[in-house]
């Protein structure tokens, strides 16, 4: 398949997904956190996973910041065509670049004007989260400030609860919303704990924010890494999706690659 090809295939089979994955209640599911253009990280990950018995999450930012960054997501956006059932590919604010510009932009600076239309449109249509009957959400940045799980389908790519999703940033301290830094919104403990709350849900996987300890809020948001393009290690998360529950960091396997 050719590069125009996978793109369109895989657009296809975005548009008919929900913004909001259900995982099966079987099998392990593997979190990978920003890949950004570490197509080495990509290639460990899917060598070691891609074994049947694993769901493999990939939880937003394929593109600028590493060297591979076109190969990183053509390869991506190849496997889920290959395998859409068993790979997720969710959406991180480096794939909203023509919803929400940012510098630097490596990746979307490299490419033509009809190629940027052209990989905005398929990137643009990547959903938003996943969630399992036994407590873990997984999602770029922070939760979207929706009533409901069901509300995940009516958000917009570029509105206010994707801003929330793919940009949002969670720290340590008590609160609710605390302002914006950087472009980023900036949420605490307290609206932490209320949406989690509404959602029914124990524990949240997400990555985005590279300088916040990796468990924070009494073990139950755990952030990871999996590119080198920034200090951590290339980190991934497990989840046995046939354990009855899982209430926090301690019962999910933490792996540095
Ligand atoms: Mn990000």
């Amino acid at each position: 398949m050719d590069e125009q090809d996978i793109l369109k295939r895989a657009e296809g089979i975005f548009e008919k997904e929900p913004k909001l994955i259900e995982l099966p209640p079987r099998g392990k599911a593997v979190f990978v956190g920003d890949t950004h253009g570490d197509i080495y990280a990509t290639k460990y990950v899917i060598e070691t996973y891609l074994t049947g018995d694993h769901i493999i999450i990939f939880l937003g930012d394929y593109v600028d910041r590493g060297e591979y960054s076109r190969e990183n997501i053509n390869y991506l956006l190849q496997l889920k065509v290959h395998n859409p059932e068993i790979i997720h590919l969710l959406m991180g604010n480096h794939e909203g670049f023509l919803f929400k510009e940012f510098r630097p932009a490596d990746f979307w600076e490299s490419l033509s004007h009809k190629e940027r239309g052209v990989y905005g449109s398929t990137l643009g249509k990547l959903p938003y989260a996943v969630y399992s009957k036994n407590g873990v959400m997984g999602l770029h940045g922070a939760l979207p400030d929706v009533e409901d799980l069901k509300d995940f389908e009516k958000i917009e790519t570029g509105d206010r609860y994707w801003d929330q999703i793919v940009w949002g940033d969670f720290n340590e301290s008590e609160g609710n919303y605390l302002g914006h830094y950087l472009g980023r919104p900036q949420y605490g403990r307290d609206y932490f704990e209320k949406i989690m709350a509404r959602f029914g849900k124990n524990v949240l996987i997400r990555s985005h924010q590279p300088y916040v300890k990796q468990s924070i809020f009494d073990k139950r948001c755990l952030t990871i890494f999996t590119s080198m393009a920034y200090t951590r290690e290339r980190t991934i998360a497990i989840v046995d999706l046939e354990e009855k529950s899982i209430s926090n960091i301690d019962d999910i396997v933490i792996e540095n690659l």
